[in-house]
């Protein structure tokens, strides 16, 4: 098949999940074009089976907002045409599953017919998508889909809540290549980092609120009252500068901000808890990303996360904002070392769930429906 993938093309977890599908399903033999306004940042090994058309937004100072959905569709034709696209993937009903749409129709206009598959990440529906000036555009590209897939029960259950939506949702979740990490040691130079008898806690987001990274730096403070650590915290975002702040006020030292980083793999091998804090979250991919490297999760029972990490087995789950069990929890974990290794073999048995074999096929199954649709 000949698919035209549409992403974000940046370190969020939508664009890692497209950019890892897209790779994944060029192996198995299709041709897989990413049409984003830059390379994604996992996207690599590009050839003739994987490639990147950039979108470019010419500047016009005459326009207060630059056109993006405008420049994305008619790049969106192009590439179709030229490369004989059978299907386009849109990751994000913002702008993207509207943007397709218009394609799909200057298309029609040629004689040229396309399906549209439009999975939705959470963000692009519980926040931003539902805002009152989206609202409309983001049913109607949701409704005009071919097929739509979420990546969570939770997500599904509350796009239906927020939109009138008649198309049927499928849920396919997200996922992990546990090939690369089975049997395979990850480089780990953990004393670069900690001594031997500190432990370390380590946050990854995108630093917005509802993150709620402020109630991360809080359980590293109730918890290093108990057992020297450290906490690593890594990404870049709004609430950054904030954070850094009151570590310096606080004199909080051993907490370390890495910044966006590509080496995810090699701070996750050493670490010892993984904390996600999100009142907002409709999968926490970041989740399953640490699991798979034996990190229990403390988190949040935000949306989708108890989907992924199982409450007393890959780790602990706790009401939104409640800093002080979410402290206690990873003190008894951490200071029960039999407990805790019993706990990061058992966050790898649920990594293994999601396992991208597992997934793929899913996704191919839709694709096939959505291109009978067009057929029909
Ligand atoms: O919130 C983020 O960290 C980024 C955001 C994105 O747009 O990439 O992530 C969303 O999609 C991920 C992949 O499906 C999910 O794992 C995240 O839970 C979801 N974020 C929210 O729902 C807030």
């Amino acid at each position: 098949m000949n698919i035209a993938v549409v992403c974000y093309p940046t370190f969020g977890g939508s664009g890692v999940v497209a950019t890892e599908l897209g790779m994944e399903l060029s192996k198995r033999g299709h041709q897989v074009h990413f049409v984003t306004y830059r390379q994604p940042v996992r996207l690599e090994a590009l050839g003739v089976h994987l490639q990147f058309h950039e979108v470019n937004v010419p500047e016009y100072d005459l326009f207060q907002y630059q056109p993006y959905e405008l420049a994305l569709s008619s790049r969106l034709v192009d590439v179709i045409k030229k490369f004989k696209i059978d299907l386009l993937h849109v990751h994000y009903a913002i702008p993207h599953a509207y943007a397709a749409y218009m394609a799909k129709k200057m298309l029609e206009d040629q004689g040229i017919y396309i399906p549209i598959v439009t999975t939705l990440h959470g963000t692009d529906i519980t926040l931003v998508g539902s805002h009152p000036f989206y609202k409309s555009a983001v049913t109607f590209s949701i409704n005009n889909s071919d097929c739509v897939t979420a990546v969570s029960q939770s997500l599904k259950k509350d796009t239906l809540a927020l939109f009138d939506i008649k198309n049927e949702i499928e849920v396919i979740p997200n996922f992990i290549d546990i090939s690369k990490y089975e049997g395979v040691p990850t480089p780990c130079e953990r004393s670069l980092l900690a001594k031997t008898d500190e432990k370390i806690l380590t946050h990854i987001s995108n630093f917005r609120p509802l993150k709620r990274i402020m109630d991360v730096i809080a359980i590293y403070e109730k918890v290093k009252e108990k057992i020297p650590c450290k906490l690593l915290m890594v990404g870049e975002g709004p609430e950054c500068s904030k954070a850094m702040e009151y570590c310096e006020k606080h004199q909080l030292d051993n907490v370390v901000f890495l910044g966006k980083s590509n080496q995810i793999d090699e701070i996750l091998c050493y670490s010892d808890l993984f904390l996600l804090t999100s009142e907002q979250e409709s999968f926490g991919l970041v989740a399953l990303e640490a699991m798979v490297h034996k990190v229990p999760v403390i988190s949040s029972d935000a949306g989708g996360i108890s989907e992924v990490n199982l409450d007393g087995y890959s780790g602990y789950i706790l009401k939104i904002g409640d800093i002080e069990a979410m402290s206690n929890k990873a003190i008894a974990l951490l200071l029960d070392p039999e407990k805790h290794q019993k706990f990061k073999q058992q966050a790898f048995e649920q990594a293994r769930k999601f396992d991208l074999y597992k997934v793929i096929h899913q996704y191919e199954k839709v694709y096939e429906r959505a291109l009978a649709k067009i057929n029909s």
